[in-house]
């Protein structure tokens, strides 16, 4: 899974990557040519550090996400950037835009770029996503037309697509995001391919000045809004992982933003974790909120699910509760679930399988 740093010039998206990267202990970040940033950061999970500890495996390995920051640009022009062709495709492939606003005064940038208005901000990359689609949209719109004439064996699949289409192209023309539209899983599979960006889930980071940190709004057009201020992140992403806690208590602030920003990423996109348990090996698995077993066991190996016979599961909390497996199994919690399961967040997971 990937999320993408989105926004106007000079709104800290780099100091967020590079706070956040660094909180997360990940040496991965790559400076790419076009200019942007690629960074791997682990997903926060006390229950996967309370397992290892009771486990101690030889290798504890929690879920990761992929973080692109992106230059910003300026859509009136002002900064004499454009987006160049790269950076629509890596936005076009992340799963969740972080829309990076900047709500802080500073006399430095300030002569780069007078305006701080987070909601202006907002509202244009709103649009800018709008009509980066609504161009794709009508292109393919054309090109349907044209095409739908010829009696080809592919005609049926074309009209419908079509018709599709043009339902997308009149709601984009009306300034309607595609999530709104693209409703149905056979619509959504049928447009899978042109990453629409309003399509997308989208998260607001607003970076905030210290004092304005508390009267943050929790939405702006709609979509939720993380406060945090990305300097004294990136302070505290220098600082030893012990002393953070005591710092982040001081500041007033009970999570560093990089743990925030992953965990809200993580709730937009949908996500959930299920958690396997092992003298080998600990890990934490991402997979959509309802995936039914046997595709989760698909996640780990296409073999188990293959093979799939039973999933041994038990929810982390009942795990906890009862100090062991033993005891989990005796207290009735320990469950045998068949293929089409849903997964829950935080189920510790056994996989029987036999190929
Ligand atoms: N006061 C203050 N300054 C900040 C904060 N975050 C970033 N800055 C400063 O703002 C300037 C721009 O920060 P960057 O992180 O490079 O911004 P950016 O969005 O990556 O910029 P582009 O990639 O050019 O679009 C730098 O001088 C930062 O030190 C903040 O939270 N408070
Ligand atoms: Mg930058």
């Amino acid at each position: 899974m990937r999320i993408c740093f989105v926004g106007p010039p000079q709104s800290g998206k780099s100091t967020l990557f590079s706070a956040v990267v660094t909180a997360s202990g990940s040496s991965v970040d790559v400076s790419r040519s076009d200019q942007s940033h690629m960074g791997v950061v682990k997903v926060p999970d006390e229950r996967l550090g309370w397992l290892s500890e009771f486990f101690n495996p030889k290798k504890t390995t929690p879920a990761e996400l992929e973080i692109i920051d992106l230059p910003g640009f300026d859509l009136s022009g002002e900064a004499g950037r454009s987006r160049s062709k790269a950076h629509w495709t890596a936005m076009r492939q992340s799963d969740c835009l972080v829309l990076v606003v900047r709500d802080f005064p500073d006399d430095s940038v300030a002569a780069y770029r007078s305006r701080i208005d987070a909601l202006a901000d907002v509202q244009e990359l709103l649009i800018e996503l709008l009509f980066a689609d609504l161009e794709q949209v009508t292109a393919r719109v054309e090109k349907l037309e044209v095409s739908v004439k010829k009696p080809t064996p592919k005609r049926d699949e074309q009209l419908r697509e079509l018709e599709l289409m043009k339902k997308l192209l009149d709601a984009l023309e009306n300034e309607k995001l595609l999530n709104e539209v693209i409703a149905s899983d056979s619509d959504a599979k049928l447009v899978r391919s042109f990453g629409f960006l309003s399509q997308k889930p989208v998260l607001i980071v607003c970076n905030t000045s210290e004092d304005k940190l508390s009267s943050t709004p929790e939405t702006i057009e709609d979509v939720p809004v993380l406060g945090l201020c990305a300097q004294i992140e990136e302070e505290i992403a220098q600082l030893d992982p012990s002393e953070r806690g005591e710092f982040l208590a001081d500041m007033n602030i009970d999570a560093s933003a990089s743990d925030r920003l992953v965990r809200a990423c993580y709730d937009r996109m949908n996500l959930i974790s299920f958690l396997t348990v092992g003298d080998d090996e600990c890990r934490a698995w991402t997979i959509p909120a309802n995936t039914p077993a046997v595709d989760a066991a698909g996640k780990i190996h296409s073999d188990i699910a293959r093979g799939f016979i039973r999933a041994e599961t038990v929810a982390y909390d009942d795990f906890h509760t009862a100090g062991d497996m033993k005891q989990a199994k005796a207290n009735g919690t320990v469950r045998l679930e068949g293929k089409t399961y849903a997964v829950q967040d935080g189920d510790i997971i056994n996989f029987r399988f036999n190929v």
